[in-house]
């Protein structure tokens, strides 16, 4: 009976051990999908904020519109006419935080600005006429010759310039989300 008892204790104690091991298994694993989560979780808040990216045809959300930087150059009036398939316009640029918004992608970029039909007077594609303007010092200076607005020097909020429509260059569509 001495040799059973001393058998019981053995396994009581191994029985003990391994519980002890499953708590501190478990425990790890509970902290470590804790941990995990918050880290999903952090990436997902911190690739928010503006940059918020369409599955198709890479489209950024930024307020209340969408925004795609082509990944060709054309003509201002190509641009115009890719813009429209895609049931957008070229951009149009309302507010300071758009501007800044453009200037940002640090490219030169058609926008939807013309004074092709009086000169001097600029419109933008959806007929109204620019109000507020972020032309670049001396801009714009192309009298007939520079018909079409291009956002170019992106490093100054004051970005636009005035160039010949018929230069090839990328472009930015809007889509807005809200009617
Ligand atoms: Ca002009
Ligand atoms: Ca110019």
């Amino acid at each position: 009976s001495e040799f059973i008892k001393k058998s019981y204790c053995r396994a009581a104690v191994i029985l003990l051990g391994l519980l002890c091991l499953f708590l501190l298994i478990g425990f790890i694993t509970v902290v470590f999908l804790c941990e995990y989560k918050k880290y999903v979780i952090s990436m997902l808040k911190s690739s928010q904020p503006k940059l918020l990216t369409d599955c198709q045809g890479n489209w950024v959300a930024f307020s209340d519109s969408l925004y795609q930087v082509s990944l060709e150059k054309k003509s201002w009036e190509e641009s115009r006419q890719d813009c429209l398939q895609k049931g957008a316009h070229l951009m149009i640029i309302n507010r300071r935080e758009e501007q800044n918004f453009v200037n940002q992608f640090k490219k030169s970029l058609w926008i939807g600005l013309t004074d092709s039909e009086t000169d001097g007077r600029w419109k933008w594609v959806d007929g109204t006429r620019m109000t507020t303007s972020y032309w670049n010092s001396g801009e714009p200076n192309g009298g007939r010759s520079e018909n079409c607005g291009e956002v170019r020097f992106y490093d100054s909020e004051n970005s636009w310039n005035d160039a010949p429509c018929s230069i090839e260059k990328f472009w930015i569509c809007e889509k807005r989300v809200s009617p």
